[in-house]
């Protein structure tokens, strides 16, 4: 990897529809561009990309895998990042990290298949960010492919600023919009084509917007430099069109990449006060930390994406989120499996740091004394849960080990132990993406687990008030028990802080028995009255009591104390809460009343309707017990073309009819 000016440099994410032909264009780029010496492929498992042996077996990315050539287009030379990413729904926060360290996108769709689902998010992460784009049809050798009507979906979907800068040909060769050799056949619509690309570049600046209205012609320059502008602003997305598996296309596009495609220079990126990052190779140095592995050969490898500055492989770094030194070991570059040692990285460049200590996903790293912060990669949360357990007992002491290096190298995954239902929990993205974590972990930390349903963590309250009275009173020779305590329970609005009232006048229950008092008052709450569940949302007022000289005692009032609340609860018409998911399901319209019918089954609340970029989106609030298979539910009945979110919303009653069955349930679960 030698160095390349930052101008002369392109940092690009590959997004779309799984199956839609990533990583096959990334097969033949990589051939084309010499960095491997035979063409890959996916289906035969010697993909330069899909190289993990979870990948090979699925046929299909799990991971992302970064790439990087020079590209000589008619003498310039421009230096070209790509990282392939998954497609696949389950696989999704890798999409986001290597979407976020990128200059620009390509959305690969298949010329057969069009737009879907996937491709429709990667465009959508692009709106969101403002990331520069192209679109890639590919796959044109397939059969029954009609490119001229997958160019027409697009522009219906995404907009007449999808413009196509090469055109497929009878032949089968691709021609170059704005180069010479035009067939007869697509003169005229070359024509076209090129008017709306001239007038697009015009418009990206005044003095060539007032040529361009006084009808005089914009020299080759100004339209390049227009072109290159509009592309950065979003006023035009250049369409490609290739066929990898038989070499058309792939010239224009890296030439397309390099011509057209912001340099990281181009890319104006903020640090957390809103600053400009200066992405110079002599600026502060500033690095964002996106992917983290554990390779068996090397060790741990950490992916930095350089925004400013020059790292040098050799010397210390400074993590500035940790607030750690980090010595580094090498300074590798990437392509796929494979990896070189350089000097050093500069903006734009995506390099692996080996054998690093303290620094993982999002964090810094900066020159110490001129810190940096830069904002966090924003990961989806985990929408699917699963309860773990080590298959043998003799894993046991294994597994958390285990699962917190999951959790180390995924950010989409999750591990919990819940102290309530007593359960390790594992949230990810869906079944897919847990069960090949599972399988990693297997296979790398030899620890089997099995995955279960996991157990909601049920609360109660209370929906009236209700008196309690506990004498607690022992004589059994020597000395004696005693505590009295009178109390009433009601409900108590989230927004009021104070769950516990004093009102014990004249000493009843003296001062110094008060925290023994609330201890049991504490104790009593983690046990509800209705299936023995933590209580939430109720006031707790100690009106009266009694003590005895002698035989009163810190535990004689814990233990009154309990069994009032205990009494008081049961008469203040106790009931089982449940959590309560907000969700947003994004379908095509076609599956609007199934998914509804679905909802309305699972006991879900519609909350609103909306649409966004093509697709329905239904707000909803499901109770989390019908949430748990959503993720599969909700692909089988969209073939794939759904996908959901879920967060935390609310607690909220259990209906009746489910609470004896959750009550009769609790009650077996005591006797076992
Ligand atoms: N004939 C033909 N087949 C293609 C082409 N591109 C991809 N395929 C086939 O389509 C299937 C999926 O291709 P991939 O390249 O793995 O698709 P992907 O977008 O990387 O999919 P994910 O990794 O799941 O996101 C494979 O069987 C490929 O051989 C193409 O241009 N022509
Ligand atoms: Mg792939």
């Amino acid at each position: 990897m030698s160095e390349t000016a930052v101008f002369d440099t392109r940092n690009i994410v590959l997004l779309g529809h799984t199956g839609s032909g990533k990583t096959t264009l990334v097969d033949a780029l990589a051939y084309k561009m010499g960095i491997n010496d035979r063409l890959g492929s996916v289906d035969d498992g010697t993909s330069v990309s899909d190289y993990t042996d979870e990948e090979r077996e699925r046929k299909t990315s799990i991971y992302c895998s970064s790439f990087n050539a020079e590209h000589n287009s008619n003498g310039s030379v421009t230096h070209i990042f790509y990282t392939d990413t998954p497609g696949y729904a389950d696989f999704y926060g890798q999409v986001v990290a290597a979407a976020s360290v990128s200059d620009a996108a390509l959305i690969v769709v298949d010329a057969h298949s069009g737009i879907q689902v996937g491709s429709n998010r990667g465009w959508k992460l692009c709106e969101k960010e403002g990331k520069a784009r192209g679109i890639v049809i590919t796959g044109l050798d397939r059969e029954n492919t009609d490119a001229a009507a997958a160019l027409q979906k697009i522009q219906d979907t995404w907009g007449v600023r999808c413009v196509p800068v090469n055109l497929p040909a009878e032949d089968g060769t691709i021609i170059d919009v704005l180069g010479k050799n035009v067939p007869d056949d697509l003169a005229a619509q070359v024509e076209e084509i090129k008017g709306s690309l001239v007038e697009l570049a015009a418009e990206t600046d005044d003095t060539l917007i007032e040529k361009f209205l006084s009808g005089e012609e914009l020299s080759a320059q100004e339209v390049s430099a227009g072109l290159r502008k509009a592309v950065a602003t979003g006023g035009l997305v250049p369409v490609f069109f290739c066929a990898p598996l038989k070499d058309q296309g792939l010239e224009q596009l890296l030439d397309g990449v390099s011509r057209l495609l912001p340099s990281p220079a181009e890319v104006d990126r903020k640090d957390d006060d809103g600053k400009s990052i200066d992405a110079a190779a002599d600026g502060p140095l500033a690095g964002l930390v996106w992917r983290s592995v554990n390779d068996p050969f090397i060790g741990q490898l950490t992916f930095v994406r350089i925004f400013g500055g020059t790292l040098k492989g050799d010397g210390e770094t400074f993590n500035v989120t940790k607030g750690a030194k980090e010595r580094l070991g090498a300074c590798l570059s990437i392509n796929g499996k494979n990896q070189d040692n350089v000097a050093a990285a500069t903006p734009g460049q995506i390099v692996a740091l080996a054998k690093l200590k303290h620094t993982g996903v999002n964090d810094v790293i900066c020159a110490a004394g001129a810190e940096i912060h830069l904002a966090s990669i924003a990961f989806p949360s985990p929408v699917t849960s699963f309860s773990v357990r080590a298959k043998s007992k003799a894993d046991d002491d294994k597994i958390g080990t285990a699962l917190h290096r999951l959790t180390e190298e995924d950010p989409t995954i999750r591990i919990e132990h819940n102290n309530e239902t007593r359960e390790m929990v594992l949230s990810g993205l869906g079944e897919v993406h847990l069960e090949v974590a599972v399988d990693k972990m297997r296979k790398r930390s030899h620890v089997e687990v099995l995955l279960d349903t996991p157990k909601v963590p049920y609360r109660e309250t209370v929906t009236a008030t209700g008196e309690g009275h506990y004498r607690h009173r022992k004589q059994s020779g020597g000395r004696g028990q005693y505590g009295e305590v009178y109390l009433r329970v009601e409900p108590r609005d989230p927004s009021e802080e104070e769950w516990f009232v004093n009102a014990i006048v004249g000493g009843v229950i003296p001062g110094n028995f008060m925290p023994a008092v609330q201890k049991g008052l504490v104790e009593g709450l983690q046990r509800g009255a209705v299936a023995g569940y933590p209580v939430m949302n109720m006031k707790v007022t100690v009106y009266d009591g009694s003590y005895h000289d002698v035989d009163s005692s810190e535990i004689a009032f814990k233990i009154a104390a309990s069994r009032a609340l205990r009494e008081g609860m049961s008469k203040a018409k106790p009931v089982l809460l449940e959590p309560i998911m907000k969700v947003d399901v994004s379908i095509p319209d076609q599956f609007l009343g199934d998914i509804n019918g679905d909802l309305n089954h699972k006991r879900g609340r519609i909350l609103g309707m909306g649409s966004d970029v093509g697709l329905q989106v239904i707000q909803a609030e499901v109770p989390l017990s019908e949430l748990f298979r959503y993720g599969a539910e909700l692909r089988s009945i969209t073939g794939g073309q759904g996908s959901f979110t879920m967060e935390y919303s609310r607690y909220d009653v259990v209906p009746p009819n489910l609470t004896a069955k959750i009550v009769a349930e609790a009650e077996k679960h005591k006797e076992d």
